[in-house]
């Protein structure tokens, strides 16, 4: 007998809903769900395979503990004692610093990985976090940071109603889109046109997101902070700064315009290789356009001015007048947002409050670069301990971040490391012990941060589809008891943790006059609290204080978990909205368009107009049918045209006596790797592109698929060393690379 079960699918940033078929205990099928309020039926292939990726054979089921340096299956029991010990010695030996954190991806895909970590942290008070996000979105984070604040308010593109997108490297037909949660990107994209907007693309690749654009600008890799600089220095010089009704709560407007009067168009034409007269066409239209946005994501990000790049982005929404109105770039409001307190100065954003041991890299938000996790590993210095223990949550750092076999080594050195993680890849094969999750079928779903990213304010939740297989361990549990053994409480009852969390929120939350339950009782309100596990208490408390909640009773029509669980299909919010001032957590409660640390950094710019372009440079490309470096273990998913291949212009091939298929040694700052040769030209001269995620060639690992058609590690040609300063995020694109022909 099969019956039908409603799921958001996990597997990427657009968040679809999906309605599963499930035989048993066995997800066999996957459809979009036609009435979810946000995704209204958009699945792709990904989404498809749902039951393949959950249903994947190689997964752990049971945990691996280390026994005479092998990982053999443990019970559960035996895994967290291990934990507790192993953690525990290394604090007590050598302080909370000397255990690091490593928080993946995935973390913001899962219930647990949003719930818990937090709390991990704060428990164990290390300085050693290491995320994704500094090989991500970090340079964002901070320029909203330095802006608006708030490192996570993060403007995204009104895609359903602009009438000019400006799309700076991202790739949407294939990624889904990233810092801009939408159901069927590519879908929004023809409707802009549609409705006769305008779509210009800024790639160094021809994507298929570029070939749908009304114009594609194939510029030089790592010098869109050069042209957006040009662009900000055209609407001012030809007057067409306009910036409407955020004209009162802006500060610097002044200093921004002598700021960038040395980024002329003619002066960055040759970096950046666009000429000048395009980079005006751009700024015109910007400001020309009803209603216009522009967006920046990995190619923007993921380059040595990041920063610089992602705060461009936002200046030019906002000289434009388009940050924070309908058509524009918002900032959304989701449903687990704290309460919004009144306008007004607060605290502002501080980088740099400690720095990294070894290269004295400058936290950014609470982390250190993830680059520099392996030499905090195995480097001694006299300032303090080196990480002897490593946390690993949803991350497999030895394949996505720089310096793989570098990394290998330091991991495999640890006194001691836990992986929570379904695999036995490349990174968790060092651990001393795995603590597998369910597969997400298992799981139940919420997406506390994509909806803080979402193009319109909705709020969804799925219980999960399939009970916990007998042997299974919750997630929420997983984290919780690992927070417990990591805090010297190893063997207190899991849901300790959640009665924390819970007393200490309820408990600020009475205190404090802006919100709902001012004055009330904690203790009564917790008792109020609807949900069958602590992870659900925990949502409908965050539901019942957020923006839209019931406020325990005060707008008995407001949100709560029992509300949302009778909208199986989600509850739509509506669209976004202005909300400034109110975002806004700067010391001067104003936006701050010109702060100090991009003052300081804009001469690293100005010497890179004088850099002369030589040699190949290095990007990366992302593929429908996978993600990052987990899902190329799905026979569904791989093959075709996903596949680790080197793009290359063919002039450039024929120059190097290259042809198509030969395979190719590609040389870099840290090391060489060997791969096909793919002659294309959607690729520009110049540049040859590397998808990323594989190398699933070590030995130890468990997933057999993967490792028949293991590719090569994109990030082994990278020593570390290159870093966005401002926020420790990895150059991973335009990155200098040599090419060896190989027989
Ligand atoms: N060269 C290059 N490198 C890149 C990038 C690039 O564009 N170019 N992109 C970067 C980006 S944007 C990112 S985000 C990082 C990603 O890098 P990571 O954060 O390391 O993420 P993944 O490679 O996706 O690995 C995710 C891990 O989580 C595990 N996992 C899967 N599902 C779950 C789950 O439900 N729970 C738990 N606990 N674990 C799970 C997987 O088995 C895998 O081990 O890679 C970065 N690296
Ligand atoms: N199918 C699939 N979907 C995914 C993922 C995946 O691995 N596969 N990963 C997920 C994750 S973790 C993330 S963060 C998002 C990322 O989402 P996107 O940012 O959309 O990621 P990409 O598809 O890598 O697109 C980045 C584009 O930047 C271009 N680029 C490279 N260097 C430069 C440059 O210097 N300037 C400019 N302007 N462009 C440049 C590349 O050619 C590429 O087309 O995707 C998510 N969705
Ligand atoms: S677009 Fe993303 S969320 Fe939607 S079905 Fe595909 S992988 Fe899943
Ligand atoms: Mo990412």
């Amino acid at each position: 007998m099969s019956r039908t079960a409603l799921r958001i699918c996990p597997l990427c940033e657009a968040t679809c809903g999906l309605t599963l078929t499930v035989e048993g205990v066995r997800v066999t099928g996957a459809r979009g769900d036609r009435d979810d309020v946000f995704s209204k039926g958009f699945i792709c292939p990904k989404g498809a395979s749902f039951g393949a990726v959950d249903g994947d054979p190689d997964r752990l089921r049971t945990p691996l503990v280390r026994r005479d340096g092998e990982l053999r299956e443990a019970t559960w029991e035996e895994a967290f004692d291990a934990v507790a010990a192993g953690l525990r010695g290394v604090v007590d030996g050598y302080g909370a610093n000397s255990v690091g954190i490593v928080l993946g991806n995935p973390n913001v895909h899962t219930v647990a990985g949003a719930l818990y970590p937090p709390v991990l942290l704060a428990g164990l008070g290390t300085r050693s976090v290491f995320t994704a996000s500094t090989v991500d979105q970090m340079p964002k984070h901070v320029s909203s940071g330095l802006l608006y604040g708030d490192a996570n308010a993060i403007p995204v593109p009104d895609l359903d109603h602009t009438d000019h997108l400006l799309l700076l490297g991202a790739n949407p037909l294939e990624s889904n889109g990233s810092l801009c949660t939408a159901p069927d990107f590519p879908g929004k994209l023809k409707a802009l046109k549609a409705r006769g907007g305008t779509l210009t693309v800024v790639d160094p690749r021809r994507t298929r997101t570029a070939k749908l654009a009304d114009r594609h600008i194939a510029i030089r890799p790592g010098t869109d902070a050069l042209l957006l600089a040009a662009m900000a220095h055209v609407l001012f010089e030809e007057d067409l700064v306009d910036t409407g009704e955020l004209a009162p709560h802006l500060l610097g407007l002044d200093e921004l315009r002598a700021a960038v009067r040395d980024f002329t168009p003619e002066a960055v034409a040759a970096a950046c290789d666009v000429e000048a007269e395009a980079t005006r066409a751009l700024a015109r239209e910007l400001a020309a356009a009803p209603t216009a946005a522009v967006y920046g994501r990995i190619g923007s990000c993921t380059v040595p001015h990041g920063t610089l790049a992602s705060w461009l982005v936002d200046v030019l929404n906002i000289l434009t007048g388009n940050l924070d109105r309908p058509g524009g770039a918002l900032f959304p409001q989701a449903a687990t947002d704290r309460t919004p307190r009144p306008a007004g100065p607060s605290h502002g954003f501080s980088l740099g409050r400690w720095h990294s041991r070894v290269s004295r890299h400058p936290e950014a938000k609470g982390e250190l670069p993830l680059s520099a996790l392996a030499e905090e590993i195995d480097t001694a210095t006299a300032e303090g301990e080196p990480i002897r223990a490593l946390v690993v949550a949803a991350a497999n750092p030895v394949l996505s971040a720089p310096d793989g076999d570098r990394l290998d080594k330091a991991l495999g050195a640890l006194d001691f490391m836990v992986s929570v993680d379904p695999y036995l890849n490349e990174t968790s094969r060092h651990a001393h012990v795995v603590l597998p999750p369910p597969p997400p079928s298992q799981s139940p779903h919420h997406d506390f941060a994509f909806n803080t990213l979402a193009v319109r304010n909705q709020v969804r939740f799925s219980r999960p589809a399939v009970p916990l297989e007998p042997g299974r361990m919750a997630e929420t549990e997983i984290f919780a008891r690992l927070i417990l053994a990591a805090t010297g409480m190893h063997g207190a009852d899991p849901s300790a943790v959640d009665d924390l969390v819970i007393g200490q929120t309820l408990g600020k939350a009475v205190k404090d006059a802006h919100s709902p339950v001012h004055g009330r009782d904690a203790q009564e309100l917790a008792g109020l609290l609807a949900g069958d596990s602590g992870p659900e208490r925990r949502l409908d408390m965050m539901l019942r204080l957020g923006p839209y909640g019931d406020g325990f009773g005060v707008r008995p029509d407001g949100l709560s978990l029992t509300e949302l669980l009778a909208h199986p299909h989600g509850i739509d919010l509506g669209p976004l909205r202005s909300r400034l001032p109110q975002p806004l957590k700067t010391r001067s409660g104003k936006v701050e368009l010109l702060p100090q640390p991009i003052a300081d950094d804009l001469p690293r710019l100005r010497e890179a107009l004088l850099r002369e372009p030589d040699g190949l440079v290095l990007i990366g490309r992302r593929h429908l049918r996978s993600n990052n470096s987990w899902m190329h273990n799905v026979p569904a998913l791989t093959g075709g045209t996903n596949r680790c291949t080197l793009h290359i212009h063919p002039e450039d091939a024929d120059g190097l006596g290259l042809v198509d298929g030969q395979p190719v040694g590609i040389k870099g700052a840290g090391g060489a790797v060997t791969a096909p040769v793919e002659i294309t030209d959607t690729v520009r001269r110049g540049v040859v592109s590397l998808p990323h995620g594989w190398g699933h060639d070590r030995p130890g690992t468990r997933m057999r698929h993967a490792a028949q058609d293991p590719g090569v590690n994109v990030n082994q040609l990278l020593d570390g060393t290159l870093l966005d300063p401002l926020s420790g995020n990895a150059v991973l694109n335009g990155v200098p690379v040599e090419l060896i022909a190989r027989p």
